[in-house]
């Protein structure tokens, strides 16, 4: 697959100490992608990095919901509604971008999460599905018309990412072994995967990346 430098831009999603082993919601393998998270970063003339940022007491902590467990569905409003250990606190080290990630190649670090009330899985848009991150404003500004995404989770901020850049009509790229997922339901990872490609996202592997 070959891309335009000019139009093209790699987001790098939440590469955070909390989704990697040793992490307060850990997601199996996840530091094992830094080092091609690094190599795919400096390939970009545009690169983002995103960083879930929450404050202590988030809605979408279990914590927050007396009588809940991680990994519990919740029915408060919003896309998915999976209550989660307490992760990625502000300030905290587990927010913290990885040691070994590169930042020297991100432009921009969006945040998200930061509103007490309200998650967001997507870098584009909050649970709600209208708050934007300005992301988009942002890639537009540039003229990027193709987002290249991995990072961590696979089948949550990832997928939701992948969902809201294709609904915006950016072409979408998934470099599938740039990612982990966290497989909360167990199938849950190839269930994101045929949802995406169904909806003409590419998931491809980083070999395919001219
Ligand atoms: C994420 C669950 C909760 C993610 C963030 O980065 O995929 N997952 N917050
Ligand atoms: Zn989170």
């Amino acid at each position: 697959m070959k891309l335009n430098p000019e139009r093209a831009a790699f987001v790098a999603v939440d590469i955070q100490n909390d989704f990697c082993p040793g992490g307060a919601l850990a997601v199996s393998g996840g530091d094992q992608i830094v080092p091609l998270i690094n190599s795919l970063a400096r390939r970009f003339q545009t690169a983002v990095a995103s960083q879930d940022w929450h404050p202590a007491g988030h809605v979408s902590f279990a914590s927050s919901h007396p009588g809940k467990h991680p990994y519990d569905s919740d029915d408060a409003t919003g896309r998915a509604l999976t209550l989660w250990p307490d992760h990625c606190v502000q300030g905290t080290p587990g927010a913290e971008l990885h040691p070994l990630l590169d930042e020297g190649p991100y432009r921009l670090i969006v945040r998200k999460g930061f509103r007490h009330g309200l998650d967001s899985y997507s870098v584009f848009f909050e649970n709600d599905g209208k708050t934007p991150t300005g992301l988009e404003g942002y890639l537009r500004g540039l003229s990027i018309d193709t987002v290249v995404l991995a990072g961590l989770a696979l089948d949550y901020c990832v997928f939701f990412s992948a969902l809201d850049a294709s609904a915006l009509g950016f072409s979408v790229v998934v470099v599938r072994d740039a990612t982990r997922a966290v497989d909360v339901p167990e199938g849950n990872a190839d269930r994101v995967v045929a949802d995406m490609i169904s909806r003409g996202i590419a998931v491809i592997s980083i070999k395919e990346l001219a």
